[in-house]
């Protein structure tokens, strides 16, 4: 557990980002909200079919949700009140700050739904083909100038030992 000068409290952990217990979940998503494969189905498949339904009625409404921003749903089934649907860059497609701003855009909603608590996974370290360094460097760059209003907490939830060693590695050495 970190403690930062701007208040937040940082836990890395090793594990299923389904079963933290947290106010809002991070999902790593699409544009179009389809949560077909990586974190996305896995949050769906537990969390229950609303959250890809409210997902496709969002997209309905609003359009696609670009590259670096976010989306909130219900979060069915899970712990959590919200899903908050951060869509990250492709490598090599999208740029560095695209996945600036989706980690950014989901500390700042769960501040504008007041909440106290956020579980982030490694977004775009999957499918969307990130290296961990970078993805890593970049999370912990927008965690420590983050200025919190109703966040307490920051949880990130590293799948695979290996993203969790190259995570624990990066933080260590910038918080
Ligand atoms: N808990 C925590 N982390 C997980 C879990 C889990 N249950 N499952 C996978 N990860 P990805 P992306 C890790 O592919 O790269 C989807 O199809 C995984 O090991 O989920 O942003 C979406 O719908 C990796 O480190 O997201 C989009 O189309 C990290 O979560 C696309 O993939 C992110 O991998 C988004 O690609």
């Amino acid at each position: 557990m970190y403690k930062l000068k701007n208040g937040l409290s940082v836990e890395l952990i090793q594990g299923d980002i389904t079963e933290i217990e947290a106010d809002a979940i991070v999902n790593a998503a699409n544009s179009y909200l389809k949560h077909g494969g990586g974190v996305a189905y896995a949050i769906v498949k537990k969390g229950g079919y609303i959250i890809q339904k409210e997902s496709d009625e969002y997209v309905n409404k609003y359009g696609p949700v670009p590259v670096g921003e976010v989306a909130v749903t219900s979060a069915g089934k899970l712990k959590a009140k919200y899903i908050i649907h951060a869509v990250g860059p492709r490598y090599g497609i999208e740029g560095d700050d695209k996945l600036e701003s989706a980690i950014r855009k989901a500390l700042e909603k769960a501040d504008e739904l007041n909440l106290s608590s956020i579980a982030l996974p490694a977004i775009s370290t999957g499918i969307f083909g990130y290296p961990y360094e970078i993805c890593a460097s970049i999370m912990v760059n927008v965690i420590k100038s983050y200025k919190p209003k109703s966040i307490k907490k920051v949880i990130v939830v590293l799948y695979s030992n290996e993203a969790y060693q190259i995570f624990k590695r990066i933080f260590d050495e910038n918080l």
